[in-house]
């Protein structure tokens, strides 16, 4: 399989280290998005969303989507429960960190490392009031003193969220306040094979236009 991939990015790096998890071999094709390689008719024909990740099996297929290509990878191992309702609270988890946490705290992140908070005052303090509340959200739902998100045990959904919540600071938030968070996010980097890579952005990362 090739993993289309940015070292800078928290999405990439959930496909990695699942990866890593279940020790599949893969070929690594770096896709400088802030150089504009995502948005490329090569990388659209990939990704009609012209964003990274994106996992070409051998067969040709390519998914897209870091949460489509956890699920697809984990099926069948442990990382994805299969009894009903403990698969539906990985859904239900990684619909949320699509829609709260990535949209919300990693596009603050985003502005804030790459200086573009400057620029966008009002849309920064949005993201990051919105970001900030979806930490507490995320907060509440540990507050049943439950060690992973979705059942007894690791799941893709721990990894899912992981991905942007351990780096919540670095949009301006702050995990200080979140100690349930904090002992969740150490549980999660004590699993086997479990490597946070994500590198910073490059210093390009403040010239592409947004
Ligand atoms: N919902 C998508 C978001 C992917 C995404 O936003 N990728 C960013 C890097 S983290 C990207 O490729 N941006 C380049 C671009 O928009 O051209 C996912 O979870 O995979």
């Amino acid at each position: 399989v090739i993993l289309y991939d940015h070292p800078a990015s928290g999405n990439c790096m959930k496909a990695r280290i699942l990866l890593r998890q279940l020790e599949l071999p893969y070929e690594r094709v770096q896709v400088d998005l802030f150089k504009g390689e995502t948005r490329t008719p090569e990388h659209f024909a990939r990704n009609p969303d012209g964003r990274v990740p994106v996992l070409e099996l051998d067969s040709g297929e390519a998914i897209a989507e870091s949460n489509a290509i956890l699920l697809h990878l984990a099926e069948g191992t442990q990382y994805l429960p299969t009894e009903g309702l403990t698969r539906t609270r990985v859904d239900e988890w990684m619909f949320f960190e699509q829609n709260r946490i990535e949209a919300e705290l990693a596009y603050a992140r985003f502005l804030h490392l790459s200086g573009r908070d400057k620029e966008m005052p009002e849309v920064y303090a949005s993201r990051l009031e919105r970001g900030s509340d979806a930490l507490a959200a995320l907060d509440r739902g540990l507050s049943d003193g439950r060690q992973f998100l979705a059942g007894p045990g690791y799941s893709v959904a721990d990894l899912a969220l992981y991905a942007y919540v351990h780096c919540a600071d670095d949009a301006g938030a702050d995990l200080g306040r979140h100690e349930r968070i904090r002992g969740w996010l150490e549980r999660v980097e004590a699993q086997p094979g479990f490597v946070n890579d994500l590198e910073p952005l490059p210093p390009h990362a403040l010239s592409r236009p947004v």
